[in-house]
């Protein structure tokens, strides 16, 4: 049995998480560990994960790896447990699931549980990796159905119901590196330019964690969520989060406003309580 990577959490993680998010100095709840509601934002799921051991290397699944071709293509945030910790200990299990082949690209799936120190699931979270120039090695062309972690999640026709505009900073990437994603990609200009990319991009889960707030201010708690990371966002851009209810369940896209390409789709959250709205 993996022995999985304990993770501690304290104020000082829950703070620089929300930050990391956009949180104001005025959100007293985010940025005040003396405030009554003091709490961390819901998507700090993916978090202990993130900054767990991984049970396998890149190049030992894919052929021709390169760290600088590397994105982040999808995640799925299960939250099992309210109150979300903001102290203690958080061990995370993390398991390779499927490597597909896209021909241009591989495609890597991995899933972890993240368990209290009572040994209770608190968070799922299965994440998807884009490899681009690490396809074509005659793997499976597609990843099988995981129910609401690869559900399409089309948006109904009519305009959405609630949509939440907010500029990302132009530092909003060298805070959220600090919650645990040090991939240069999102601070070194010589490593994005290798990959593509003009100016250093923004963190995937820091746009996906933007929007799950939008989500979390607008409609509570979600039980999970599930984005496509679609196009890249530059530090400094404003997030649109665009929200259509549908039954217990929010279905949401973002969109960059300044382009008015999209940043995420094929996403949805399953409501806590969906009778809220
Ligand atoms: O969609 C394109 C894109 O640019 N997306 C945005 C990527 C992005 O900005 N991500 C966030 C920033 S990167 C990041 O945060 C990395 C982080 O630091 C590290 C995370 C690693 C953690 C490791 C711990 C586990 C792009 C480039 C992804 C795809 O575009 P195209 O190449 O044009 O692909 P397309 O021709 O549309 O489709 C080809 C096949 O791939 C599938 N696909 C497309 N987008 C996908 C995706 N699969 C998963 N995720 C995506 N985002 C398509 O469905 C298609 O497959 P099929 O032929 O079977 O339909």
């Amino acid at each position: 049995k993996a022995k999985g990577t304990p993770y501690t959490v304290s104020d000082q993680e829950v703070i620089l998480y929300n930050l990391g998010l956009g949180a104001k100095r005025t959100d007293l709840k985010w940025v005040f560990e003396g405030a009554e509601d003091f709490e961390v934002l819901p998507t700090f799921g993916v978090i202990p994960t993130f900054n767990a051991e991984s049970p396998f290397s890149f190049d030992e699944v894919v052929p021709n790896f390169n760290p600088m071709m590397l994105l982040h293509g999808e995640q799925y945030l299960e939250i099992k447990k309210y109150p979300i910790p903001t102290s203690g200990t958080l061990t995370s299990y993390p398991a390779l699931v499927e490597v597909a082949d896209k021909g241009a690209a591989a495609v890597v799936v991995t899933r972890s549980e993240t368990k209290d120190s009572k040994g209770d699931v608190v968070f799922v979270n299965e994440s998807t990796i884009f490899i681009r120039g690490s396809g074509s090695f005659g793997g499976p062309k597609s990843v099988p159905d995981r129910g609401a972690a690869t559900a399409a999640n089309k948006p109904p026709a009519r305009a959405p119901d609630v949509v939440v505009e907010e500029k990302t900073t132009e530092d909003q990437a060298a805070l959220y590196r600090l919650s645990g994603d040090r991939n240069p990609l999102h601070i070194d200009p010589e490593f994005s330019k290798v990959g593509g990319f003009k100016d250093p991009i923004l963190h995937g889960l820091c746009f996906f964690g933007i929007s799950g707030k939008h989500i979390y201010q607008k409609f509570g708690k979600f039980k999970n969520i599930k984005v496509r990371f679609a196009g890249s966002v530059i530090p400094g851009q404003t997030l649109r989060t665009e929200m259509w209810k549908e039954g217990n369940k929010v279905i949401f896209q973002t969109k960059v406003v300044e382009t008015g390409k999209l940043a995420i789709t094929a996403a949805a959250a399953e409501l806590v309580d969906g009778s809220k709205l």
